[in-house]
């Protein structure tokens, strides 16, 4: 069953007709599914005639400066007054990708005080009460496939190549090129249709997963080749990287946004786990295979969430003592993933 009830949907479609100001808000380090889905939003409503404009809390990584609107996204945290400006003139808002407003930092203070229509349209797990209008499935493969069901009910006719192209390049991204367990038979359906649109979807594909520059690609090897460590007993592969690392490998913003799914590529793995040391702290990134619960363990040991296979957390544990922690945790952990 879908999450757009068409009732629902005709409370505000007058608003939505009479728009004159739309701001699309995608999640703080960006990915390709907020990214793809916002512009496939805000492309959709200027066909429209009406003023669009995506916000995203801090830069866009330099590997999507290939996407066409790359440089009309308004990023907040250089230029917060502007984009202030727009979520106060703003007659609707779309949240794409999120349904927390800890994803989009100190955006979300003008986001909670804007009298704006607000509409969230996503597929993490465990939505917050953010908008007036919540479309959350958490079985959906990305919000750019929710997005596509959205806008195809608000107007399936004015939905065009750079729209599809959009669409297509959030689910490409949010399921690894239609490898994910998250993939279905109506994500398919989608596609199908998308494809009916002549996207130059080549272009697409190269640009998410073969764009990216030399040093991306030698941190990865050093990373496999010296801080990978296997866990025979619990199935389990985990990286840690330092802070320091990642100066000396002039680490950008999103270079390791696919390592984690890496040590996945194992028989022997069906658990992996990424930790970052960022300025604010050690972040986690969790991924695994099957019948294997990540996001219990994020939102169990690491203060986090996510879907079952795809999950995100924190931790208080020093990067240099992550390996101590796993020794003497682990055992509870893959427990708690198996539940
Ligand atoms: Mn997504």
């Amino acid at each position: 069953m879908s999450v757009f009830d068409l009732d629902i949907i005709n409370a505000f479609t007058d608003t939505l007709g009479n728009a004159k100001n739309i701001v699309v808000i995608g999640h703080k380090n960006i990915d390709g599914d907020s990214l793809g889905a916002s512009l496939a939003v805000s492309k959709f409503f200027k066909r429209k005639n009406i003023q669009t404009k995506v916000i995203v809390p801090n830069q866009v990584p330099l590997f999507f400066n290939w996407v066409d609107d790359f440089n009309d996204i308004l990023i907040y945290e250089k230029s917060p007054w502007t984009a202030v400006d727009y979520i106060t003139d703003a007659d609707v808002i779309f949240m794409i990708d999120f349904s927390d407003f800890s994803r989009i930092d100190d955006l979300a203070d003008s986001v909670e005080v804007s009298k704006a229509l607000k509409i969230v349209i996503d597929h993490h797990r465990e939505p917050k009460e953010i908008a007036d209008f919540m479309f959350v499935d958490t079985n959906s493969s990305s919000a750019a496939e929710l997005v596509y069901d959205f806008l195809k009910i608000i107007d399936n006719s004015n939905i065009n190549k750079d729209v599809a192209e959009y669409i297509y390049m959030g689910i490409a991204s949010d399921t690894g090129n239609f490898m994910y367990d998250s993939v279905t038979s109506k994500t398919f359906a989608t596609v199908s249709e998308l494809l009916s649109h002549d996207i130059n979807k080549s272009k697409i594909v190269s640009g998410l997963f073969n764009n990216f520059p030399i040093s991306r690609l030698k941190f990865i090897g050093y990373l496999l080749h010296k801080k990978l460590t296997f866990v025979e007993k619990y199935q389990t592969a985990y990286i840690t990287i330092s802070l320091k690392e990642k100066e000396q490998y002039g680490y950008k913003s999103g270079d390791l946004e696919n390592l984690v799914n890496m040590p996945l590529s194992l028989a022997e793995v069906k658990f992996s786990i990424l930790f970052t040391e960022n300025d604010d702290g050690v972040h986690l990134s969790l991924r695994s295979k099957g019948n294997f619960d990540v996001s219990n363990i994020a939102r169990v040991f690491f203060n986090g969430g996510g879907h079952k296979n795809a999950a995100g957390g924190r931790t208080s544990v020093l990067i240099s003592q992550i390996p101590d922690f796993l020794d003497k945790n682990i055992d509870e952990i893959f427990r708690v993933g198996n539940k």
